[in-house]
C-alpha cells in the first residue's frame, strides 16, 4: 500500500516539475466549465441578469448598489426608480416590446435605471458613444435602428444640431431635465417621477430568451466606421461571470471608471449585480480622484484598462499610496513595465489580466503569477474552447495558407492571429443590421472544409511554457484615451474633403499613449485649407478619433513633412497631457514658422 503511495506521490511530483502550471491549468478549465454550466442552466430557465437583479431586490434590499458622488443607491431604489423609467417609456407610447432605445449620456445612476428599465419591457438598450456627435451621431443611431433616443441635458446641444434629421426619420427624442423647451424635444424627468413605482410584469418581456438583445455595444471593429455589437443576455452573463471568476466576492466594492457605454464599463455593473455587491460609480476617470475615492468608499476591487495604470503610474508620489483597501485589479492592456511600478507603488494589488473583445466569443484570463501574460495555452483549454494562433500575412492583411488552402499554426514565439471557433457553445453574435460587416469577422475553411472562425484582429504570441502575450493588433487601429480609433475610419472621413486626396492615418508615440497622426496628399492644384479640414473632422469623428497631427506630403510613401499642424489639444485632466499640449504648441510654432 505505502509503495503504492509513494510510487503515486513520486508520479505526481514528476509531472509537476515538467509541468508547473499543470494544477492552475487544470483549475482554471474546470473553473471555466463550471462557469459555461451555470450559464447553460440559465439559459435553460430563462434566468436573466434582470431576474438576478430582481432576487436581490427581494433578498437585500437595503444594501448599497451604486455611490455616486455624494449620492448611495441600494438595490430597492434602483428597483423603483427603474420601474419608474419602464413606465415612462410605455407611457409614452413610442416603445413596445423588442423596439431598441437609444441612450446618449455618459456615466450616471439614470444610465443604470433606463437600461433596466428598458430590460423590465424586454426592450435593448443601443449605448451611444457619449462622444460622438453630428454624422457619427446619426450613423450610429442609424445602425441600431432605434427610434426612441433618450439624452443628458449636458448633451442637448448635440441633439439639437442633428434635430431636423432625428425628426425627419421620425425619432422621438427625450432629454433627461424636468422640462425642455426645445421644441420637438420632450422632457423625461417629468414623466418619470409622475409615473408609478410598481413593480413592472413579467408579462412585458414574456418573448424574452437568453438569445434576446440586452444591448447594442458599439464597437470599432477593426475597420470601417463604428458597428453596434449585439450583447445578448446570455454574452452578458457570460461577461459577467469574469469577475467571479477572478475571485470578486460579495464583501467587495467595485470601482468603476470606465464609460458604461462600453463592454468593460457595463461589465463591471453586471459582474457587481451578478455578485450582489456595490458599484462606485464615476462620471469620469481622474487620476488625482482615484485613491482618494477608493479610500472614501472603501473600494477593494478596481478596473482598469492599460492607460488607467499608466496615469496612476505617472502621478506625483505621495505617502498615502499605500493606504487603501483595494487587493484586486481586473482589466487589460497592462503592459509589464508599468504592472511592476504599479504593486511597487501601490502595495501588493493582485492584478488580473483578461482577454475578450465586445463582439468576440472567446476570453483569456492570466490565472498564473506570470508577469505580462494573457492566459495559458494548453491542450485542455483547447479542447474545451476551441482556438488557434495562426500564420499571418501583415502586408495582405490575411491569414497566410498553405497549398491545399488551409491556414497554419505558428510556432512558439511567432506572433500569429487569434481564431476562435464559432460554435453553438461560442456563438458570434455578429452587428445589428450590418450583415457585411458580420460576415468580414468570419473566417471560413480555416482547417477543414466547412469549418468556421471568428477573426479577433489580434496578434498573440505564445511563449516557450505556454504563456500567451498580447502583441499586435491587425486592421490598424489604436488606442487613445481609451477608445480604440480604427484608422481606416479617420482616412475614409478625411478623403471626403475637396483638398484631401490620399490619406494614411496612423498613432504617434506621445507621452500618455499614441495619439492620432493623418498623412495626406492633396488633390492637385489644390491648397490644404485647414478650416475647412479642421470643421470636416470636427463633423464626422468623435474627438477622440480626431487625428492630432496632420502631415501633407507630396506622396504617401515617401516621408518628406512639408509641415504638421495640430488640432487644438483636448480638453485633459491628468498631468500627463501637459506634456503632449507643451508639444502640440511647439509643432503650432513650427507651423508658423514654414
Ligand atoms: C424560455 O423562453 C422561451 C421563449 O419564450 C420558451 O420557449 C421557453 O419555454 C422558456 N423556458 C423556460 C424554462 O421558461
Ligand atoms: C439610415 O439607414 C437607412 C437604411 O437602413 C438608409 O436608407 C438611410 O439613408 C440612413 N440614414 C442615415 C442618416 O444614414
Ligand atoms: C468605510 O469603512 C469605514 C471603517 O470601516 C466606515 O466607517 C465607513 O463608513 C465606510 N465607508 C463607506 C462609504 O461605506
Ligand atoms: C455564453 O456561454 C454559454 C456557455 O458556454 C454558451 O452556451 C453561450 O452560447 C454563450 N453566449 C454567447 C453569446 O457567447
Ligand atoms: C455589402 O457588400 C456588397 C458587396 O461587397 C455591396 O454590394 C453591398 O452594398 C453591401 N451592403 C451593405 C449594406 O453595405
Ligand atoms: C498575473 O500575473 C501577475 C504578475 O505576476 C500576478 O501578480 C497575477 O496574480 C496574475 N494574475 C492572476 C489572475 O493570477
Amino acid at each position: 500500500m505505502l509503495v503504492w503511495t509513494v510510487c503515486a506521490a513520486l508520479i505526481v511530483c514528476g509531472v509537476l516539475l515538467r509541468h508547473p502550471y499543470l494544477f492552475q491549468d487544470v483549475q482554471y478549465v474546470l473553473a471555466k466549465i463550471k462557469r459555461r454550466r451555470f450559464v447553460l442552466k440559465c439559459m435553460q430557465t430563462n434566468y436573466s441578469i434582470l431576474d438576478r437583479f430582481l432576487d436581490l431586490v427581494k433578498t437585500q434590499p437595503q444594501k448599497t448598489l451604486i455611490y455616486f458622488k455624494d449620492e448611495m443607491f441600494t438595490y430597492r431604489e434602483a428597483d423603483v426608480l427603474s420601474n419608474r423609467a419602464a413606465r415612462a417609456f410605455l407611457q409614452a407610447g413610442c416603445v413596445k416590446e423588442g423596439d431598441a432605445v437609444a441612450l446618449f449620456l455618459g456615466n450616471q445612476p439614470m444610465f443604470l435605471w433606463l437600461w433596466l428599465g428598458l430590460l423590465k419591457i424586454g426592450c435593448p438598450g443601443a449605448l451611444l458613444n457619449s462622444n460622438i456627435r453630428s454624422k457619427s451621431l446619426l450613423h450610429c443611431l442609424n445602425c441600431s435602428g432605434a427610434t426612441t433616443l433618450v439624452a443628458s441635458e449636458e448633451l442637448l446641444d448635440a441633439v439639437k444640431e442633428v434635430l431636423p434629421h432625428l425628426h425627419e426619420q421620425q425619432i422621438t427624442v427625450f432629454i433627461l431635465a424636468d422640462r425642455c423647451e426645445t421644441a420637438g424635444v420632450e422632457s423625461f424627468i417629468d414623466k418619470m417621477n409622475q409615473a408609478s413605482s410598481e413593480p413592472i410584469s413579467k408579462e412585458l418581456r414574456s418573448h424574452l430568451t437568453m438569445q434576446s438583445p440586452a444591448a447594442y455595444i458599439y464597437t470599432s471593429g477593426t475597420t470601417g466606421l463604428p458597428k453596434a455589437a449585439v450583447v445578448t443576455y446570455s454574452k452578458v452573463w457570460n461577461f459577467s461571470l469574469l469577475l467571479a471568476t477572478t475571485g470578486v466576492n460579495s464583501k467587495d466594492v467595485i470601482y468603476d471608471t470606465l464609460p458604461l457605454y462600453h463592454s468593460t464599463g457595463l461589465l463591471v455593473f453586471t459582474g457587481a449585480v451578478e455578485r450582489g455587491i456595490p458599484v462606485v460609480l464615476r462620471s469620469k476617470f481622474s487620476a488625482s480622484q482615484f485613491w482618494d475615492d477608493c479610500r472614501k468608499y472603501n473600494v477593494t476591487v478596481i478596473q482598469y484598462i492599460g492607460e488607467i495604470m499608466r496615469y496612476l503610474c505617472n502621478t506625483p508620489q505621495k505617502l498615502s499610496d499605500k493606504n487603501h483597501k483595494v487587493r484586486l485589479a481586473v482589466g487589460n492592456g497592462i503592459r509589464a513595465d508599468v504592472w511592476r511600478d504599479f504593486v511597487r507603488r501601490f502595495g501588493e494589488i493582485q492584478i488580473r489580466e483578461f482577454y475578450g473583445a465586445t463582439e468576440g466569443n472567446f476570453a483569456l484570463l492570466n490565472y498564473s503569477s506570470k508577469m505580462g501574460a494573457l492566459g495559458r495555452h494548453t491542450f485542455l483549454h483547447k479542447m474545451f474552447f476551441p482556438y488557434a494562433v495562426i500564420k499571418y500575412d501583415a502586408d495582405k492583411g490575411e491569414p497566410l495558407r498553405d497549398s491545399s488552402g488551409f491556414c497554419m499554426e505558428v510556432e512558439k514565439g511567432e506572433p500569429g492571429l487569434l481564431v476562435t471557433k464559432i460554435t453553438a457553445k461560442a456563438p458570434f453574435t455578429g452587428y445589428v443590421t450590418d450583415l457585411n460587416q458580420t460576415e468580414k469577422k468570419k473566417l471560413h475553411n480555416v482547417f477543414k472544409k466547412g469549418d468556421l472562425y471568428f477573426n479577433t484582429g489580434d496578434l498573440l504570441r505564445i511563449d516557450e511554457d505556454n504563456f500567451m502575450y498580447f502583441h499586435d493588433r491587425v486592421g490598424d487601429t489604436f488606442r487613445w484615451k481609451g477608445e480604440n480609433v480604427a484608422t481606416a475610419e479617420v482616412a475614409d472621413i478625411l478623403v471626403l474633403t475637396d483638398c484631401v486626396k490620399e490619406a494614411n492615418v496612423y498613432g504617434v508615440k506621445v507621452p500618455g499613449g499614441r495619439a492620432g497622426m493623418a498623412a495626406v496628399t492633396l488633390m492637385d492644384g489644390l491648397k490644404f485649407d485647414s478650416t475647412v479640414v479642421f470643421k470636416h473632422v470636427e463633423d464626422f469623428l468623435p474627438s477622440y478619433a480626431r487625428p492630432r497631427f496632420l502631415r501633407i506630403q507630396v506622396c504617401l510613401l515617401q516621408l518628406f513633412t512639408l509641415f504638421a499642424f495640430v488640432v487644438k489639444p483636448l480638453s485633459v485632466e491628468q498631468d500627463v497631457f501637459d506634456s503632449l499640449a507643451l508639444k502640440t504648441k511647439m509643432s503650432t510654432n513650427g507651423k508658423e514658422r514654414t
